[in-house]
């Protein structure tokens, strides 16, 4: 394969920068850019007379990340020796690699999986420890290993239907025994239900943990938000209804991310506009995975806007607090604060906990599933197996359990690219930076 090469450090000017350089011809090529004795060790001090002092790095294959000869040569962080460093390997021969290229490469010579390689992008991309947790045990093959389990157990079975199909002059013969098999194929489904569920902590872990702010107009929510960003996030009013359309930002709490979602009061109100933003706080309020109930504490009576969904995490807030005597602060299971004042350290621990709780799986199960190409298949995957189990029950014959077990076989191994299709691949890299 041609020989590629790409500026692997941020663009800009830096302490020190690398330019990569990977295939087979890599190592020649450099050292006519770099001069002097050959490249015979792994690590080797240049200097290129009217340019810089450099450091080569050299990878030979196939001990290296493409699994090709890669040679990084690490340069002061001028942009001007960046370029020129490019374009005299360009001048060479070697050409400008694509979006992860570096990776796919690895992935076509074997070094990686293709969920390990998605999950280069993701450790790239990480923000925050829970997310390079994900991307980190993913990258060292947690979901390649569980997958590919998986699989092998499946694909006895099918080996032993498919014998059956070669002997189908002898209807009485069975290889594949049913009731192993059925037992097998419920163990498979469970554990594929278990990393379909460890999904939405996945997501969680990735986009953040949504927290919907809900409750009545002018309760002081968007007052909230901006004390939890300590920032003049959302417009703030003492008009009710001064939010019409939700408002969202980032916030991280002891490391994990949390996506805050101010939404529109809840209120009787005539007006079209005001009604879609309230639809809109419903909204939120399903998908969020903690819902923060704010009440007006000094208005007496709650407004009883309560999440639909029994199973989400709720944090009650008793807001305007500063409004109280100490005495009026009486309800149980909620939390008083005034976020004018801003004090609201007790909810972003509140917050954290909840989090924590919705965390724990990542703890307590290992793997964890976060790429919705992956989750999409893991339900294919599902619903073949689904299709298997009727079948059995059904006594369908061996040929038909084998399509479906096929199925289910093809779905799994689509996660880890055992089956996969230029598309899918092109689709995948094309989302990573230059020089990965
Ligand atoms: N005294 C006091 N006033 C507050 C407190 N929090 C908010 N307010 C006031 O309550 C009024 C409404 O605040 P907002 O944050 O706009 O309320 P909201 O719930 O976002 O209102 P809508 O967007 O209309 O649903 C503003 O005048 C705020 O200054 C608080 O803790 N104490
Ligand atoms: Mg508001």
């Amino acid at each position: 394969m041609s020989v590629i090469c790409a500026i692997s450090t941020p663009h800009g000017t830096g302490g020190i920068a690398v330019v990569r350089i990977s295939g087979s011809g890599a190592v020649a090529l450099a050292e006519r850019l770099v001069g002097g004795r050959p490249l015979d060790r792994q690590l080797c001090f240049r200097r290129i007379d009217d340019l810089d002092d450099v450091v080569v790095s050299v990878f030979r294959a196939p001990h290296s990340y493409t699994g090709e000869d890669v040679v990084e040569i690490s340069c002061h962080g001028s942009v001007y020796i960046q370029e020129e460093l490019l374009r005299r390997l360009i001048d060479l021969g070697a050409r400008l690699a694509e979006p992860g290229e570096f990776t796919r490469r690895a992935f076509v010579n074997g070094r990686m999986d293709l969920a390990q390689a998605e999950a280069v992008a993701d450790l790239i991309a990480a923000q925050t420890r829970g997310e390079k947790d994900v991307a980190l045990s993913q990258m060292r093959g947690s979901v390649s290993s569980e997958l590919e389990h998986l699989r092998e157990q499946l694909l006895t079975f099918t080996s032993l239907l498919e014998l059956e199909l070669d002997f189908a002059d002898h209807e009485d013969l069975v290889f594949a025994e049913r009731t192993a098999m059925s037992g097998l194929v419920h163990e498979v489904a469970q554990r594929i239900d278990a990393l379909i569920d460890s999904f939405s902590t996945g997501q969680a872990l990735r986009r953040g943990v949504q927290v919907a702010i809900v409750g009545a107009a002018n309760a002081g929510k968007s007052t909230l938000l901006n004390a939890l960003l300590g920032d003049e996030r959302a417009i703030v009013s003492d008009i009710p209804g001064t939010t019409r359309d939700t408002v969202e930002d980032t916030l991280v709490i002891g490391g994990v991310l949390f996506r805050l979602i101010d939404t529109a009061g809840l209120r009787q109100t005539e007006d079209p506009v005001e009604q879609m933003g309230m639809q809109r706080s419903r909204k939120a309020v399903d998908k969020a995975d903690i819902v923060v109930r704010v009440i007006d504490a000094s208005a007496g009576e709650a407004d009883g806007c309560c999440p639909a969904d029994g199973g989400k995490h709720v944090v009650t807030v008793y807001n305007k607090a500063d409004l109280l005597a100490p005495e009026d602060k009486r309800q149980e299971g909620g939390l008083y604060l005034s976020a004018k004042s801003g004090d609201v350290a007790a909810l972003r621990d509140e917050l954290l906990n909840h989090a924590r709780l919705l965390l724990a799986r990542q703890e307590n199960c290992g793997t964890v599933v976060s790429s919705v190409r992956h989750y999409e298949a893991l339900k294919t995957a599902r619903q073949a197996l689904e299709n298997v189990m009727r079948g059995m029950d059904a006594g369908l014959g061996s040929e038909l359990l084998a399509v479906d077990l096929h199925d289910c076989l093809d779905a799994l191994g689509s996660v880890t690219g055992r089956i996969t299709s230029d598309e899918v691949l092109g689709n995948i890299f094309s989302k990573f930076c230059i020089g990965k």
